[in-house]
């Protein structure tokens, strides 16, 4: 078996994903997502440019060597444009392997060690009412995990909170450059314990409840929060500190018995060594798009687990349907399971992307068709061209950049 064709997708139903579509010389198709969210078009050129020549002619089944071939091969490792374009040649050979199998991904993984998985949900809103009102929402939908974001006094937008406008106001740049949005630690961490005393108050104390500080605080801030939190009983803090800094942890964990979740912008498990072996995290939240594929993703669960450290695979709209799915087979095929982010896709996205997963009383299941069951529309793909977007900028106060 030989691949003879490698073509990448670009398609914006609502926002854009990146595809990559690996065919065999027996027509088989298999489909890795590559999106790497407001810089889209780098990894597109990487795949295209660099990546899908080197690919004709190969045995799709040969996935490990096609991986060491791209990471090690190219001399210029690690990196989210490299990994993400890394990732989706992984997944769609993946997913290549399983159709002429016969079986869905996560038989080839080791097979179910669960029935379902359980999700986690975004609720959110500028103030308690509204934040109730989104929790609400999410358990009519069956979730039973949430996580909370919420608006703080004095700051006109916050991560998590729907934003359009930059703080001055303008809105139509929003294509053109990022919005900008406003930010204050101090304000926020007055504010963010008796956001959960509220939530816990008002919905009990079984529901579990997470947090995302999106990486916008030192390590004592950290640790201050995680302490603060610890009453409101978090399922996790998550990205407390910048992810570059894997010994800020040590600070905050020394501090706080609020469990810490990380991972979303690491692309290698050297981002986590001192993290895993130290136990200084309780799950590893990379996703499967921007981590190189479902190959590392397995090993970096493997090595987790020996520390008793739980997967949480990165899962928020800008990983489309292809990685959610790949994410989904690993999911129910790994022992250390913790919990998967699922916020959905626009009705647009999922006919765009037919996929075999599903998600009912808040756990999802990959669902039984051959390969990671995703089936492209490339005609629908073709009528949703690429439209430029941005992830928003931080500025304090006094005009300097804050991290987002
Ligand atoms: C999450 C993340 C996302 C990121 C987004 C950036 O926990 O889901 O923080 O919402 O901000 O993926 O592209
Ligand atoms: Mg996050």
């Amino acid at each position: 078996m030989k691949i003879v064709d490698a073509k990448v997708v670009v398609t914006s139903p609502g926002r854009n994903f990146v595809t990559l579509q690996v065919t065999t010389d027996d027509g088989v198709t298999g489909l890795g997502d590559a999106t790497l969210n407001g810089r889209e078009l780098a990894v597109v050129s990487y795949l295209r440019d660099h990546v899908a020549p080197l690919l004709i002619g190969r045995d799709p089944h040969r996935i490990e060597d096609a991986w060491q071939y791209l990471y090690r091969g190219a001399y210029w490792r690690r990196g989210p444009v490299t990994m993400a374009a890394i990732a989706a040649v992984d997944v769609a050979l993946w997913d290549i392997k399983a159709k002429v199998a016969g079986l869905p991904l996560y038989q080839l993984l080791g097979g179910a060690s669960r029935d379902r998985i359980r999700a986690y949900g975004h609720a959110n809103g500028s103030s308690l009412p509204e934040i109730f009102d989104s929790v609400r929402a999410l358990q009519e939908r069956g979730y039973q995990a949430i996580r909370i974001q919420s608006g703080v006094p004095g700051l006109k937008s916050v991560y998590g909170v729907h934003t359009t406008t930059s703080v001055d106001g303008s809105a139509p740049d929003v294509l053109a450059r990022p919005v900008v949005e406003d930010w204050d630690t101090a304000a926020y961490l007055r504010y963010i314990p008796r956001v959960f005393e509220a939530v816990r108050n008002e919905f009990g104390p079984d529901l579990p409840l997470l947090h995302d500080a999106h990486h916008r605080l030192s390590p004592i801030e950290a640790a201050r929060l995680g302490k603060d939190l610890e009453p409101y009983d978090l399922f996790w803090l998550e990205d407390c500190t910048p992810a570059e800094d894997q010994e800020a942890l040590r600070l905050v964990r020394q501090h706080t018995t609020t469990p810490l979740a990380i991972g979303e912008v690491f692309n290698t498990v050297f981002d986590y060594q001192t993290l895993i072996d130290d136990r200084l995290i309780d799950y590893v939240r990379s996703a499967v798009t921007h981590f190189g594929g479902v190959s590392p993703m397995k090993k970096l669960f493997d090595y987790a687990g020996q520390r008793g450290i739980k997967s949480a695979i990165h899962g928020p709209e800008d990983i489309s349907p292809v990685g959610m799915a790949a994410a989904l087979h690993l999911d129910l095929a790994v022992h250390n399971f913790g919990i998967q982010e699922y916020s959905g896709h626009t009705d647009l996205t999922n006919e765009v992307f037919r996929h075999a997963y599903t998600f009912d009383d808040g756990y999802l299941h990959p669902g039984e068709a051959p390969g990671i069951g995703v089936e492209l529309d490339d005609e629908l793909a073709a009528a949703h061209p690429y439209e430029p977007g941005y992830l928003p900028v931080n500025r304090l106060q006094d005009g300097s950049v804050h991290d987002w």
